[in-house]
């Protein structure tokens, strides 16, 4: 165990020399948070990078997503969402007030099947939260068919999606809104942060509203919001790592081919991730244990794991069999069988920008060890 740790994911950071005269900046205003310059710039730079118009920066995704939600009034009955997601995604439907319900996903995009989404409506049932998972873009179209054929709203879970296209376009021009991340693990991070994506300005205002207590002005008060904002230290990492953002995702490209390259055809292994489309951002390389491999996913897991290689069961357990949802009657795993088949063989390999080939190599040479 003496070789030097490999960990899922490592942040990448601008140069500090972009970030120092940032903070001086800060430290000159003393405005530290609260709407403030850098945060505006910010906001208006990654408006200009992704392509979209009305952006709201937030502390992060999970209170983002409570906002969306709460803004598209769906803070009661039933919302269907993925059981195969990071639990927060489950966690903001509770949080803003209605009961997640899960479908099943599809097999090759790991996302939610819009075909299992008919089976789960009920008079009850107010919207979808679909998950971008692993950046891979959800079936836009067919969520839209199967939402305006029952009058649902659709809102996304764009966590993973920083920078994905689908056609030519960002991913996060489809739904009522998006909701991106920006936690140390994710493509672009500003230590933790996030940013809900809206179609109209009013909009735009109400989440933004929402994440300063509600605030309308300085004396009223219109909404039971929160303290969801970002504060300027956060916003100045964001404005630092924009100009790098390009390379970080064509360096994930580069460590996500060569993967490829070398376990793509291994007899017993699946890699679902798209590595080779154009738009991708390759957040993870997820690799499905299937049951011709030598190895069953925990004992590959754990042979890594010997040599300080530390790959991660995302996403395992299902958030359907966590504690506070797993008495739902949709949690049943008899209703979730592709879920619960990719839960228990995937594993996600590290990737992250500067992974170094001889680093990648360790990686490979354990998962084909005989
Ligand atoms: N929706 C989806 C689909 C999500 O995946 C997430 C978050 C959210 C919503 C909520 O977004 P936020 O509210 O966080 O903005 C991590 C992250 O904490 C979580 O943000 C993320 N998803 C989830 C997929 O992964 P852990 O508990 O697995 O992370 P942790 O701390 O074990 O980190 C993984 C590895 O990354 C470490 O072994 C080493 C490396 N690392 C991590 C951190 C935090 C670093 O090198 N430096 C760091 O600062 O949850």
């Amino acid at each position: 165990m003496s070789q030097r740790p490999i960990y899922v994911t490592r942040p990448h950071l601008p140069d500090l020399a972009d970030v120092i005269p940032l903070l001086e900046e800060i430290w000159d205003r003393r405005m530290l948070t609260n709407n403030g310059p850098v945060l505006q710039r910010f906001e208006s730079a990654l408006s200009n990078y992704l392509g979209v118009e009305h952006i709201s920066l937030v502390a992060n995704a999970t209170l983002g997503t409570v906002l969306a939600m709460q803004q598209a009034g769906i803070t009661s009955g039933e919302v269907i969402t993925t059981p195969f997601s990071f639990v927060a995604t489950a966690h903001a439907i509770k949080l803003a007030g209605a009961t997640p319900i899960f479908a099943d996903i599809d097999p090759v995009t790991l996302n939610l099947d819009p075909a299992k989404i008919e089976a789960m409506i009920t008079p009850q049932t107010r919207a979808i939260l679909a998950v971008h998972t692993f950046g891979v873009p959800c079936d836009v179209v067919g969520l839209a068919e199967v939402a305006n054929r029952h009058g649902l709203k659709v809102l996304y879970d764009a966590a993973h999606a920083f920078g994905v296209h689908r056609n030519g376009h960002s991913i996060l021009h489809h739904g009522e809104m998006s909701v991106l991340s920006f936690h140390a693990t994710k493509v672009f991070n500003t230590f933790e942060g996030g940013a809900v994506i809206a179609r109209d300005r009013e909009t735009k205002l109400a989440i933004d509203r929402l994440a300063n207590f509600g605030f309308a002005d300085a004396l009223r008060v219109n909404a039971i919001g929160t303290n969801a904002k970002m504060n300027e230290f956060c916003a100045a990492i964001g404005l630092a790592q924009l100009p790098g953002i390009e390379k970080v995702i064509a360096d994930r490209a580069g460590v996500a081919k060569r993967y490829m390259e070398r376990l793509g055809k291994v007899r017993g292994l699946r890699c679902p991730s798209p590595w080779g489309e154009l738009g991708h951002n390759h957040y993870a390389f997820p690799v499905l244990v299937g049951a011709n491999f030598q190895l069953n996913r925990d004992e590959l897991q754990m042979r890594l794991e010997n040599e300080n290689i530390f790959a991660r069961k995302y996403f395992y357990p299902l958030v359907s069999d966590m504690e506070p949802y797993k008495m739902l009657p949709c949690a049943d795993p008899a209703c979730l069988p592709v879920a619960h088949n990719v839960a228990s063989e995937v594993l996600c390999l590290p990737i992250y920008p500067d992974l170094d080939i001889e680093s990648q190599d360790r990686v490979i040479e354990q998962v084909l060890k005989r």
